[in-house]
């Protein structure tokens, strides 16, 4: 009986020890951030690739001083570099079967690839990828020259206007994980931002221009990316401001058009001002916003080699809300060009005949200072008669235009019938009028 007794009691202080650990062990884990979701497409930068980008990823990259390139590499230039899918192995994946690899020969450049996601607003995100990179004069796999800045860094725009120039991005800390040898050197990238909007862009980004860092092989290669909500905003700050008018829809991932700063002039053309007196003297501190439009046949987001350009787009320039000027592109490599414009911030916009859909954003936000020139490149093409695609476009534009032929032809049709109705009630008043008077007469 005794041994029966201590053990009940073994068995009972063992129960009372579980019982009393048990919630606390289920707070721990409770109390751990449940994992959380990636929010990105093809994350890990996997087939299938179109253009050398990864699916649902977009390219961007800036142009700087690039035409014609300083000689010898003695200034800084940016030249758009070329996109693909890394298959090789030696370190140079960092997970799946392919990383996004951005790369020139010789000429400095940024760029990289990204990405707009449905966000809730007012909420803050973290974006991170793993990036390793190699600048050599020597081929692989001598290791990387550590003088040459990779300039590598991780970006957020808070309101997803998929544009790498706009001035709201968020950007992180920039480094330069150089390759040893033949072994990648996989570094991770993080940034972290609250959504200010329905969406947001992350962007991957490096930047190896600058005087004297143009080498042989100057590459990067991007893999193992993740977006996740990490929280809604401390509650002691300012609610987020509204978000912004609704972008016009674009077709496949919203590319950036290409903005470039040129340090020539480009020819005038067709300039509409609205609003500027056309004797004001030129004050030689403003700027000039050049734009053109480009015929983005395979709606990759740049202007290929065997693309033209692309007549009948308006381009509006826009200081706050109010739009300065509009232009009409002519559908030569001749740009729009808007002068005398004082420095400040501006937003472009391009406006596309029904007949064709964008494949660049529709809107850039550029910081124009004195005496510059940004050029602006958007793209578009001609609608497919594909009913998906179509279906698929700009629901905003093509629902607004809908339902104005809709109300238009609607006021028309209500107004018919209301003078077909008058016209009625006056012929039976009269109709009535006349037999009265008909009967007064055969009475009299
Ligand atoms: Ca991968
Ligand atoms: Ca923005
Ligand atoms: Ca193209």
């Amino acid at each position: 009986m005794k041994i029966s007794i201590s053990k009940m009691l073994l068995v009972m202080i063992v129960l009372a020890v579980a019982i009393l650990m048990g919630p606390g062990r289920n707070a721990k884990v409770a109390a751990e951030p449940a994992q959380q979701t990636n929010l990105l497409q093809n994350s890990s930068f996997e087939e299938p690739y179109k253009g050398g980008i990864a699916g649902n990823w977009g390219a961007w990259h800036q142009e700087l001083n690039s035409n014609p390139k300083p000689a010898d590499c003695s200034e800084k230039y940016m030249v758009q570099p070329k996109w693909n899918g890394e298959l090789a192995s030696g370190g140079l994946i960092k997970d799946g079967a392919r990383s996004q690899q951005v790369g020139n020969s010789f000429d400095t450049w940024r760029g990289g690839v990204l990405q707009t996601v449905n966000v809730n607003p007012g909420s803050t995100y973290r974006f991170t990828f793993y990036a390793t990179g190699r600048a050599s004069n020597e081929q692989y796999p001598a290791p990387s020259d550590a003088s040459v800045n990779l300039g590598i860094r991780a970006g957020i725009d808070p309101n997803g206007s998929g544009l790498w120039s706009d001035g709201d991005i968020v950007w992180g800390a920039t480094g330069s994980p150089h390759m040893s040898g033949s072994s990648g050197n996989w570094q991770e990238f993080s940034v972290e931002a609250t959504a200010t909007g329905s969406q947001v862009t992350v962007f991957v980004q490096s930047d190896n221009s600058g005087p004297q860092q143009c080498r042989k092989h100057l590459d990067a290669w991007f893999d193992q990316s993740q977006l996740i909500e990490i929280g809604p905003p401390p509650t002691n700050t300012p609610p987020p401001p509204p978000p912004p008018p609704p972008q016009p829809v674009v077709t496949n991932t919203p590319i950036p058009p290409t903005l470039t700063a040129t340090s020539e002039i480009p020819p005038t053309a067709t300039l509409v001002p609205t609003d500027t007196p056309t004797n004001t003297p030129v004050p030689p501190e403003g700027g000039i916003i050049c734009t053109n439009a480009f015929a983005d046949d395979n709606a990759n987001g740049q202007r290929d080699a065997d693309e033209g350009y692309m007549a009948g787009v308006t381009f509006s320039v826009a200081n706050g809300n109010a739009v300065i000027a509009q232009g009409v592109s002519v559908g030569s490599d001749t740009p729009i060009c808007f002068e005398e414009l004082d420095a400040g911030t501006y937003t472009v916009g391009q406006q596309v005949p029904r007949n064709l859909e964008m494949t660049t954003a529709a809107t850039a936000t550029v910081d124009l200072t004195a005496g510059s020139i940004i050029s602006l490149e958007f793209g578009s093409r001609v609608k497919s008669d594909d009913g998906d695609e179509i279906s698929s476009l700009t629901p905003t534009e093509e629902g607004s235009a809908g339902t104005d032929d809709g109300s238009s032809s609607g006021e028309g049709v209500s107004l018919l019938a209301i003078f077909g109705l008058a016209a009625i009630g006056i012929a039976v008043v009269l109709l009535v009028v006349l037999i009265i008077l008909l009967f007064r007469q055969q009475r009299s």
